[in-house]
C-alpha cells in the first residue's frame, strides 16, 4: 500500500489506497515506518518526498479499520500507527518535503504538517476531521498546529474542523507554498531534488535548532545555536561550500 524508490538521491514514498483517498490502515502504517527506517538507513538518501497515489494524499485513519472486531483497537493505533511515524518523520537528520497532491485528513493531514517543507496543489486541502467523529487531533496535530498558525486558528480547525483550500493553508503558514496543478507534481519534485543536493548535515541541525527553540530561553538557543554551528562548520559541505564560493563555482555537496 506504499511504493518506496530513489531517484535523484531523494527516495519518493507514496501512499497507495487511491480508491479510499489513501486512508490508512495498519499495513500501509507499518510499511510507512519500515521506509522511513530505511530512508534514515541509507546515507546515499538525502530527502524524502512524501506524496499521495491518485486525487488525495491522505484521508487519515481508514475508519472501517477501527470498527473491524479483528482490527487493532484503538488503544493501539496511536502507539502503534501514527507517533511512531510522526516521530521518524520530526527526527530523521535529513529533509521531508509533504507533496500534498489532494485532500489530507485527520491523521493524513497532520502527517504532511510534521514534514520540513509543506507543498500542496491548488486543488488539495487540509481538514481537521477528527472533531467531526468526536475524536482530537492527533498525529501531532495539537502541537504543531499552534506552533504553525497560532492558537486560535488551530482552535478553530480543530473544532470545527472546516476543509481548507491550499490557498488558505499558504496564507496562514499552515504550508509553504501552493503550485498550480498542472505544474504541481514536477515542482514539488525539483524542491525535494534541490534539498537532496544540499548539505545534508547542516540541514538536519536547523531541524534540530528549529525544534528546540519551542521549549528554550533566547539564551539558551544561542547557546545551542552556537553548539550546532560548530557540528555544521566540522562538515566536509561546509569546506566545499566556501571554497566553491570563493572559487566562483557550483558547491558539490556530499551529505557529510
Ligand atoms: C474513507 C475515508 C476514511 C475509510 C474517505 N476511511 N474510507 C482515528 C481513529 C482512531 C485512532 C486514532 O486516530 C485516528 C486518526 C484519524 O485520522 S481520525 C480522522 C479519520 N478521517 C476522517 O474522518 C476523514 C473521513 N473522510 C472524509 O471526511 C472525506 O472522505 C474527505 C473530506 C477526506 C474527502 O471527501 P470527498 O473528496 O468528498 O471524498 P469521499 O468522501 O467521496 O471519499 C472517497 C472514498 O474514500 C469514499 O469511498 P466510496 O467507496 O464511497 O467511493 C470514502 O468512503 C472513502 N474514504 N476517507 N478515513
Amino acid at each position: 500500500s506504499i511504493t518506496f524508490t530513489v531517484e535523484q538521491r531523494v527516495a519518493r514514498i507514496t501512499l497507495e489506497r487511491p480508491s479510499k483517498l489513501n486512508a490508512f490502515n495498519r499495513e500501509m502504517a507499518l510499511e510507512l515506518q519500515e521506509a522511513l527506517d530505511e530512508c534514515a538507513a541509507r546515507p546515499s538518501i538525502r530527502a524524502v518526498y512524501l506524496t499521495g497515489a491518485g486525487k488525495g494524499f491522505s484521508a487519515g485513519q481508514d475508519l472501517s479499520e477501527v470498527v473491524d472486531p479483528h482490527g487493532p483497537g484503538m488503544d493501539r493505533i496511536l502507539k502503534e500507527h501514527y507517533n511512531p511515524i510522526v516521530r521518524r518523520i520530526f527526527r530523521l537528520a535529513k529533509p521531508v518535503v509533504a507533496a500534498v497532491n489532494g485532500v489530507a485528513a485527520g491523521a493524513g493531514a497532520n502527517l504532511a504538517l510534521c514534514c520540513d517543507v509543506v507543498v500542496a496543489a491548488a486543488s488539495a486541502s487540509f481538514v481537521q476531521a477528527f472533531s467531526k467523529i468526536g475524536l482530537i487531533p492527533d498525529s501531532g496535530g495539537t502541537y504543531f498546529l499552534p506552533r504553525l498558525i497560532g492558537w486560535q486558528r488551530a482552535s478553530a480547525l480543530a473544532m470545527l474542523g472546516d476543509k481548507v483550500p491550499a490557498a488558505e493553508a499558504e496564507r496562514m503558514g499552515m504550508i509553504y507554498k501552493v503550485f498550480a496543478d498542472d505544474v504541481f507534481a514536477e515542482a514539488s519534485w525539483a524542491l525535494a531534488v534541490q534539498l537532496g543536493d544540499m548539505p545534508t548535515r547542516g540541514l538536519a541541525l536547523t531541524k534540530e535548532a528549529l525544534q528546540q527553540s519551542f521549549h528554550q530561553t533566547f539564551e539558551e538557543q544561542l547557546h545551542l545555536e552556537d553548539i550546532l554551528q560548530q557540528q555544521a562548520a566540522g562538515t566536509e559541505d561546509y569546506r566545499e561550500g566556501v571554497q566553491a564560493f570563493l572559487e566562483k563555482r557550483t558547491p558539490v555537496f556530499k551529505g557529510q
